[in-house]
């Protein structure tokens, strides 16, 4: 197998651990875990050899902690698109705004639609302004969106909070949209 950078191994656990499981036949439970010695196995039987104690660095060094291991098992936080995975987050009261960082591109079809989680299993939010510059810069010039999370939550909808705090809804409906 070739050699993966830290950056190349946690590209590659985002993509088995969140999307695509089965491209090397893993299959994880309901909640997104998968033996740590299966995923090793089953990568090396990929091309992708790294042993466990690299997979236990990019882990513990990872800028946005997008994984969690919990004695021999691995999962992503959070990001998942699998079908198979159905991960219950932790429903948690959020503080009373939340931050979405998009671009422009995007706008009308937000404010016709509200946010939709897409292809993921959730719309990703966050309680740090800053963070969500960073996650709308990844497509273009930020655009931050501010979600009125105390009137969401007064009309009954509920927000999860992932293992590495990135705040989740099932969705956000254009009425709890500000300044834009
Ligand atoms: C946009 C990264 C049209 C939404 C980040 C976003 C995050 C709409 C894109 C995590 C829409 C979806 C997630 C609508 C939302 N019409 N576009 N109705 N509603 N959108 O990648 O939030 O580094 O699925 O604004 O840090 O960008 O990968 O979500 O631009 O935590 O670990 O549709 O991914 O983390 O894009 O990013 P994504 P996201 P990692």
């Amino acid at each position: 197998g070739q050699m993966m950078d830290d950056t190349q191994i946690s590209k590659f656990l985002s993509y088995v651990l969140r999307h695509r499981p089965d491209s090397i036949g893993l299959t994880p439970d309901t909640q997104g875990w998968v033996q740590v010695a299966d995923l090793l196995r089953l990568a090396a039987a990929h091309g992708r050899v790294f042993s466990e104690a690299r997979l236990r660095g990019v882990v513990a060094n990872n800028d946005k902690q997008r994984f969690t291991l919990q004695g021999g098992r691995i999962r992503a936080a959070q990001g998942h698109s699998a079908p198979q995975i159905a991960i219950a987050h932790r429903v948690c009261e959020p503080p009373p705004v939340l931050f979405h960082g998009t671009v422009a591109r995007f706008l009308p079809a937000i404010r016709a639609q509200g946010l939709r989680a897409g292809t993921r299993h959730h719309v990703h939010l966050s309680d740090d302004y800053d963070m969500a510059v960073k996650v709308g810069q990844r497509r273009g010039k930020a655009v931050v969106l501010r979600v009125d999370a105390a009137a969401m939550r007064s009309a009954g909808y509920v927000f999860y909070r992932a293992d590495n705090g990135v705040w989740l809804a099932d969705g956000v409906p254009p009425d709890f949209l500000k300044d834009f």
